[in-house]
C-alpha cells in the first residue's frame, strides 16, 4: 500500500516539472528600482529610490520576442519593463477603512500597464490591465506589499506615466479629506534588446565578408 502511494507521488512530480518547463514568463531585466511610499499619519509621500539602486532613469524597456504563457501573453510583441516597484518605506499604519491608492493621471499614448507583484513570482501575477489600460480604472488599490507592475510600450522611444498617490476609501477609492497626497513620474526608454543588437552586428560582419 505504502509502495503504491510512493509511485503515484513520483508520477505527479514528473507532470508538474513537465508543464513548468513549457511555460514562458516575461524576462525581468535590470535591478529592481523601488518607488518608496510613506505615510506619516497625515501625508502620503512617494519617491523613486536612488540610494539602494543608483541606476539613472529613464529605465530601459525591451522586446525579447517571446511568446509568453497566458495570461502574460498580453505582453507579446511589446517592449516591457518591471523594474519599477511600489514598496513601503518603513512601517505604514493606515486609518480604519482606508487604503493607499495609486492613480495614473497622465501617460504617453500607447503605454499599457498590467498587474504584477513580487518580481520573482511571475507565474502568480494576474497580468490584469490596470491604470486605465484596456478601459480599466485609472486608480489602483495598493495592498502595501512590494508590487512591480508590468509596463509595456508598442514601439521604440520615450515613455512616461504620472501617478497621484493618496489615502482613499478602501472600497471606493474616493480621496479622504484631511490627508496630503503626493505624485511621481516614472519614465522609460524602449530600446532594442541586447540579443537583437548582436544579430545586427553579426549581419554586418556577414555583409562585410561577402564584399571582399
Ligand atoms: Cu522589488
Amino acid at each position: 500500500m505504502l509502495h503504491t502511494m510512493k509511485i503515484v507521488s513520483a508520477a505527479a512530480v514528473v507532470v508538474v516539472a513537465g508543464s513548468a518547463g513549457a511555460q514562458v514568463w516575461p524576462n525581468v531585466d535590470g535591478a529592481m528600482k523601488h518607488v518608496h511610499i510613506t505615510f506619516d499619519g497625515t501625508n502620503v509621500g512617494v519617491e523613486i529610490d536612488f540610494m539602494i539602486n543608483p541606476e539613472p532613469t529613464p529605465l530601459p524597456m525591451m522586446n525579447h520576442g517571446l511568446s509568453h504563457t497566458a495570461p502574460a501573453d498580453v505582453l507579446d510583441g511589446k517592449y516591457v519593463s518591471s523594474q519599477y516597484g511600489f514598496l513601503a518605506d518603513g512601517f505604514i499604519n493606515l486609518p480604519q477603512g482606508s487604503a493607499i491608492w495609486i492613480e495614473m493621471t497622465s501617460a504617453t499614448a500607447g503605454l499599457d500597464i498590467y498587474e504584477g507583484g513580487m518580481r520573482n513570482m511571475r507565474p502568480m501575477h494576474t497580468y490584469a490591465p490596470i491604470f486605465g489600460t484596456g478601459g480599466s480604472s485609472s486608480a489602483w488599490k495598493w495592498n502595501g506589499m512590494m508590487h512591480h507592475p508590468w509596463v509595456a510600450a508598442p514601439s521604440l522611444g520615450a515613455f512616461d506615466a504620472t501617478f497621484n498617490v493618496y489615502l482613499g476609501d478602501e472600497t471606493t477609492g474616493a480621496p479622504l479629506s484631511g490627508f496630503g497626497m503626493d505624485s511621481v513620474t516614472l519614465d522609460w526608454n524602449a530600446i532594442p534588446a541586447p540579443g537583437s543588437a548582436v544579430v545586427l552586428v553579426m549581419g554586418g560582419i556577414a555583409c562585410a565578408r561577402r564584399r571582399r
